[in-house]
């Protein structure tokens, strides 16, 4: 009896990684699953790796398409992409040798909102499927999968594929079973109906993933960890950063805006996201949920403290220590977190509908409030979009932060113009930085612009902006967003020639 693997047709499947990687076929789309560091296949990969390595080395072209719910970890993206082996990458990553092959144009890379990747599949934009490679936790007798420690996109690849390859995870505690809530009652345009989520704690679907069983080509067991690291303790800039954002949602809950139990809140990952999360605390907040995308550590204190009453997300993001915490206690936690698949994590409607507060970090601001969460001097992929759009774009809030500087302090973050819009002015609300917070609602753009220069430049750089702006004021061609078109992207320029936006 195999205590994870109970649908006794799938054992005589069971393969080694070298024979399951032996069923993917050059120029595949090979979706995985994954989102952040948690539930992507462990194995499967290197294996694949290593055969595309040895098809090189005899001449032979192989790459495959792949697609993921979010980033994944050296063991998917890192092997694949040393060994030369990805043609096409969507919809996130955050691999430094992914990017390099990205940032060198050798890779073609989508860059997508992570709510639309689902539908989009659906829609056949990505052409076919041919292999999914998706990490469970275990099999039920009647062929039903327990989810690993990421949903992402699995509902979506285990249906759309033709063949699948189920790597099943020993590593992943067999308590999962039961925290995930896999909605299967989307539908595609004209037929859609509304998605009868009313609060983040809402149960819609079914705890399982359903696969065909007659699709399932191989069954490989593992047993590895998943990787994610901590985060350091927050600096002293994440600390301000918080501390701006604490008071101003404070002042929203003294004004009425919001109530003391705030609103479903979505935070980015990361050191400033931690940082908010640890002020929460410490700022006497109870009883609040989450509606958000990844679980961190920080959130683990929170759910215990009772500052979180429950969390909802679509993956774990948690080093060896939070890992160690959630077994410690996986009943109390089981009651309280939710993982579902990352169209419904992002869904617009369900966005709008609960009314989230997005916070999330950012590359760049303009003064006028337009975003660039992706690329540094417009050119440069950092990681990707992730899901700040969908939030940001249906949140009730929309919050985006980073230290008023970048690369000691060679680089300002608020610039005359973004180099690369992810999120316009339409969708950012808040702009907050280690110098102060920027209101932006309600205000016109050159009521905006006084205020992101006066609350979050840095002070280094505050002047050249004011000296920007008032020229723009005066001679632009155009006086409602006033700009100097010639000069609105200088100090990137500048920055790529010399290494310094500064003159
Ligand atoms: O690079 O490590 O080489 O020095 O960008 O910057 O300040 O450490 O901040 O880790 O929060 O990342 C926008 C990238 C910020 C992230 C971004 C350089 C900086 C450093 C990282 P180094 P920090 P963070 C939820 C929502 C999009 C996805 C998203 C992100 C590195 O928040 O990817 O929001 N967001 N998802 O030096 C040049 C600038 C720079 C700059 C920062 N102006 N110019 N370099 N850097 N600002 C999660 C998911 O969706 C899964």
């Amino acid at each position: 009896m195999n205590e994870r693997i109970r649908h006794t047709p799938f054992l005589d499947r069971l393969r080694t990684a070298e024979q399951a990687a032996g069923l993917i076929h050059p120029g595949d789309t090979v979706a995985m699953s994954g989102f952040t560091g948690a539930g992507y296949p462990k194995a499967v990969p290197g294996a694949l790796a290593e055969r595309i390595q040895r098809a090189h080395a005899q001449g032979l072209p192989f790459q495959v398409r792949v697609l993921t719910g979010a980033s994944t970890a050296p063991e998917l993206d890192g092997v694949l992409a040393r060994a030369n082996g990805i043609e096409l990458r969507l919809p996130y990553q955050s691999d430094p040798v992914v990017r390099e092959q990205i940032n060198r144009g050798e890779l073609d890379y989508l860059d997508i909102h992570l709510s639309h990747v689902a539908q989009h599949a659906w829609f056949g934009y990505f052409g076919k499927i041919d292999v999914a490679v998706v990490e469970v936790t275990g099999v039920l007798e009647d062929g039903r999968l327990v989810p690993s420690s990421s949903v992402g996109n699995n509902k979506t690849w285990l249906e759309q594929a033709d063949r699948v390859i189920l790597e099943v995870n020993r590593w992943q505690p067999a308590a999962l079973e039961g925290m995930h809530d896999i909605y299967y009652g989307t539908a595609l345009p004209p037929d859609r109906k509304p998605i009868p989520l009313l609060r983040p704690d809402d149960r819609i679907g079914e705890p399982y993933l359903r696969v065909d069983p007659a699709k399932v080509v191989a069954v490989v067991e593992t047993d590895a960890p998943d990787r994610n690291s901590a985060f350091s303790p927050p600096d002293e800039a994440s600390r301000a950063i918080a501390g701006h954002l604490l008071e101003f949602l404070d002042h929203e809950v003294r004004r009425g805006r919001l109530t003391p139990q705030l609103l479903p809140l979505q935070s980015g990952v990361g050191n400033i996201a931690n940082a908010v999360l640890a002020g929460l605390a410490e700022g006497g907040y109870r009883g609040l949920t989450a509606f958000t995308e990844v679980i961190q550590d920080g959130m683990l204190t929170l759910l215990r403290e009772g500052v979180l009453r429950m969390a909802s997300a679509t993956s774990f993001s948690l080093s060896p220590e939070g890992i160690a915490e959630f077994n410690r206690d996986v009943d109390f936690y089981r009651e309280r977190i939710v993982l579902r698949p990352q169209e419904m994590s992002n869904h617009p409607e369900l966005i709008r509908r609960l009314g989230c507060i997005a916070m999330n970090g950012m590359i760049e601001a303009d003064i006028y409030g337009h975003v660039n969460s992706t690329h540094v001097a417009g050119t440069k992929i950092m990681n990707g979009i992730g899901g700040s759009g969908d939030f940001a774009r249906n949140g009730y809030l929309s919050v985006f932060m980073s230290p008023s500087t970048a690369k000691g302090g060679a680089i300002s973050s608020i610039v005359p113009m973004a180099s690369h819009v992810d999120h316009t002015e339409h969708d950012v609300m808040v702009l907050v930085t280690e110098q102060g917070l920027a209101d932006l609602r309600g205000l016109s753009p050159k009521q905006r612009a006084r205020l992101v220069i006066g609350r979050c430049a840095h002070p280094e750089f505050r002047p050249m902006l004011q000296d920007y702006f008032d020229r723009a004021c005066r001679d632009s061609f155009g006086k409602h967003a006033p700009h100097l078109l010639g000069e609105a992207l200088s100090w990137h320029d500048r920055f790529v020639r010399t290494g310094s936006m500064k003159p």
